[in-house]
């Protein structure tokens, strides 16, 4: 199963590339210094150009970088998307530091920001599941859970379309699985 309708809101999976995404917003699984990095984020960076990294710059001068579980939202630059919504994912350290929580807060703040920017459109990858080492199958429940529970709780919502990006095989298979179990 690829998407599902909860409420007004479209829920869509696909396997590809984040940064060619035409939506309002991509999500970006950033760290929180904001100054870009591997993986995802040197993906958005790159493509994305320098007009990402200056207002990232700006947002540290103003409030020193992005907590875990937090969010901040920027230009997309030279991106097919309107914006850039930087999230931390927390790192895995073995699930006793509240990653759970702090995982599903990224989701929830991301879609808040969204929100208050009416945006109709946001594609999210896999947070935390490359270099910082979430196991995938939770972090692919967490993801769908909260953004269910965020749909239910804003039946108001400007988001028409949600969207996981899963750049692997592996993680598609997942989000395919807990969307099915989850009986919408
Ligand atoms: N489009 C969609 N998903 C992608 C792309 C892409 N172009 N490239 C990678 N992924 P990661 P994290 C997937 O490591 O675990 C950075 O250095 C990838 O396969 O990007 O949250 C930051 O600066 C994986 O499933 O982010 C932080 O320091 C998912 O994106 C740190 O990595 C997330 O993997 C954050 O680690």
């Amino acid at each position: 199963m690829n998407d599902i309708q909860m409420g007004q809101t479209h829920i869509v999976l696909l396997q590809g590339d984040i940064t060619v995404q035409h939506v309002d917003a991509i999500v970006n699984a950033a760290n929180s210094s904001l100054l870009g990095g591997g993986g995802v984020d040197g993906a958005i960076h790159r493509a994305g150009g320098s007009a990402i990294l200056e207002e990232c710059q700006q947002i540290r001068n103003r409030q020193g970088g992005c907590p875990t579980g937090e969010a901040v939202i920027t230009t997309a630059g030279r991106l097919p998307a309107k914006h850039v919504i930087h999230t931390v994912g927390p790192v895995w350290n073995g699930g006793s530091n509240h990653e759970q929580q702090l995982l599903a807060q990224c989701y929830s703040h991301s879609l808040q920001l969204a929100d208050e920017h009416q945006l109709t459109s946001i594609a999210f990858p896999n947070i935390s599941t490359g270099i910082y080492h979430f196991p995938k199958k939770e972090a692919a429940t967490i993801a769908l859970n909260t953004v269910k529970e965020y749909i239910e709780q804003h039946p108001a919502t400007s988001l028409k379309q949600i969207m996981f990006v899963c750049y692997d095989a592996d993680n598609l298979s997942l989000y395919q699985q807990q969307l099915q179990a989850m009986n919408v």
